[in-house]
């Protein structure tokens, strides 16, 4: 079966130490589900053929935890998905399970189903009440129910989650956002809720480390940070409220430029743009003025033709070990949060997925031709009607290409991101400090002092703290010094943005979810 692909990882165990309330595990890597079949569209617009056909094959996979559902425990796996806020996963009766012409149809088969009637627990909450639909158009539909979710040893009663009878994906969803952003007409306390409500975790927040592409797997931390796994203080940015709440992980990225191992950096963008942090996004996102100018910087092909696709020259997997794009975050000022930058190599944005789809990459002007870990929001989420479309959604999302260079700390209770640069295939003991409710915000960590285990990686980040977020938090912890030495990556010039623009990136936020909500029904989730 090719499902098999993405659980062949198993769990396994992350020591912390006995006296604090965390929560963790390892992520798998893997392919979902090769959708390679036949497309659900006979005409192949760009939208359905981003969609339908082969954007999980093309774009790598995505990032999977394993849990038991139901008592006895049946194993399941699902993709960890920081857009949406649903927990769902598939019936033994759904409809792609037991079909195969589905199953040819939409190129996908089914990872391990859940069978209520084996469960002792199990209790329907909202008979054909889930239905939910992602940002790719795909979605899936089914009943609310009730039952324990075992993950890592931990299990938590009676959770609500989707248990979908008809689905085009083969694959649930554990979807760990803002329990506002559920497909639920009523709202109820989602995974990160009953994970504080039922004492295993003291805050409603975790950290998410996906590790370097090459790396296998990555670690999910529930109600807590390790400071062994990121170089330099933790920033920290506030969640921008949105007028139905607080809905998505959203951040202000304040600027984006390339830099090259001669030190010389080209600015790309210094608009202020808000930008959602979605792990279940492989690829990752931008406005296509700020697409445009970093693909002519790096020689990127748009195949706008066919699949409206960007795509880069192998070569740079190893050519320029030294390029990044680096990230700037926050305004330095309340509102934005801290200033600093995220380093992401460009080898890590270079995705050698395509050699089996020769008529996409026929007209690009190099041989060897790679998926870009980048692409334009207008090209990819534009219209649906299979013309040149000009860009109709200029969103900005930073999905897993971006998150893999990153730790981030998602805080539901005091609505703030905490954010460093990784440090990669971190190894030995963990530095683990755990999250609580109280005090304002984020607490004051720091991690390592530089990337562990390899050199040649420019990875410094830190700029400076703004020191009008201070959170007022107790636990200090980390095991480097703090400061980082700057050495060539961007050094964002305080206070460069006029300070009346936070405003227009949160209104563009606003703007932006208003957008999603019309294309995609409210959940935010690309695969
Ligand atoms: C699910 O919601 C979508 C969008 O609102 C709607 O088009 C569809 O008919 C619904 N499906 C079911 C089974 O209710
Ligand atoms: C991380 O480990 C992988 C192999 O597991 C290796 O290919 C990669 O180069 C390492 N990355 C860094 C930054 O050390
Ligand atoms: C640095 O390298 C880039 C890319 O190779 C080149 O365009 C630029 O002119 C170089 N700058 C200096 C100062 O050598
Ligand atoms: C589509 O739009 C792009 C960007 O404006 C342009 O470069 C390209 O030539 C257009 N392609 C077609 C087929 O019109
Ligand atoms: C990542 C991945 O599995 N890519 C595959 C997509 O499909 C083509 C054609 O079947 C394969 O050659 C790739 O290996």
């Amino acid at each position: 079966m090719r499902y098999t692909a993405a659980a062949a990882g198993a769990l396994a165990l992350v020591t912390t130490a006995a006296a604090q309330n965390v929560v963790s595990f390892d992520l798998n890597r893997g392919l979902p589900g090769l959708r390679v079949g036949t497309p659900p569209s006979a005409t192949l617009t760009r939208r359905d053929f981003h969609a339908g056909s082969i954007n999980n094959n093309i774009t790598g996979g995505g990032y999977y935890v394993d849990v038991k559902v139901g008592t006895p425990g049946q194993p399941i796996t699902m993709v960890l998905d920081t857009g949406s806020s649903d927990a769902w996963f598939l019936s033994y009766q759904a409809d792609l399970c037991t079909s195969r012409s589905l199953q040819a149809y939409y190129g996908d088969s089914c990872s391990p189903t859940f069978n209520p009637s084996k469960s002792s627990t199990y209790a329907i909450k909202v008979r054909n009440g889930f239905n939910i639909t992602y940002l790719d158009g795909t979605g899936a539909t089914g009943s609310y129910i009730t039952d324990d979710l075992e993950i890592n040893g931990v299990t938590i009663k009676s959770l609500q989650m989707g248990l979908a009878t008809s689905v085009v994906r083969g694959v649930g969803v554990l979807g760990v956002g803002f329990p506002q952003n559920e497909a639920a007409v009523t709202q109820y306390p989602n995974i990160i809720d009953e994970l504080a409500d039922q004492g295993f975790i003291s805050s409603r927040a975790f950290s998410l480390y996906l590790n370097d592409r090459r790396a296998n797997s990555g670690t999910l931390l529930f109600g807590g940070v390790d400071a062994a796994k990121f170089i330099g203080p933790l920033h920290v940015l506030p969640i921008p409220k949105q007028p139905t709440g607080y809905t998505h992980y959203g951040v202000v990225m304040s600027s984006l430029s390339t830099t090259y191992s001669n030190g010389t950096e080209v600015a790309v963008s210094d608009s202020l743009v808000g930008a959602i942090l979605d792990s279940g996004t492989t690829l990752s996102y931008l406005p296509d003025d700020i697409a445009t100018p970093l693909f002519d910087e790096l020689g990127v092909y748009t195949d706008y033709q066919t699949s409206g696709y960007s795509m880069i020259d192998c070569a740079y997997l190893d050519s320029e070990p030294d390029l990044v794009v680096t990230f700037g975050f926050g305004n330095g000022q309340a509102s934005g949060g801290d200033k600093f930058t995220i380093a992401v190599p460009v080898y890590e944005l270079v995705l050698d997925l395509l050699g089996g789809y020769s008529q996409l990459t026929a007209d690009a002007p190099f041989d060897n031709v790679c998926l870009f870990g980048i692409q334009s929001s207008g090209s990819s989420f534009g219209g649906s009607d299979g013309t040149n479309e000009t860009t109709s959604s200029e969103i900005t999302l930073l999905g897993d290409t971006f998150l893999r260079s990153a730790y981030v700390v998602y805080d539901l209770d005091h609505h703030q991101i905490g954010m460093a640069q990784a440090n990669l295939n971190a190894t030995g003991e963990t530095d683990i400090t755990e999250l609580t409710s109280a005090g304002s915000g984020l607490p004051t960590v720091t991690g390592v002092s530089a990337q562990q285990t390899t050199a040649g990686t420019t990875t410094s980040t830190s700029t400076r703290s703004s020191g009008t977020s201070s959170p007022s938090g107790s636990a200090t912890s980390g095991n480097g010094a703090g400061q980082t030495t700057g050495t060539g990556t961007a050094t964002p010039t305080p206070n460069a943005a006029p300070s009346g623009r936070v405003g227009g990136a949160e209104a563009f936020l606003v703007v932006l979810v208003a957008g999603l909500c019309s294309v995609a029904g409210g959940a935010l989730f690309v695969l």
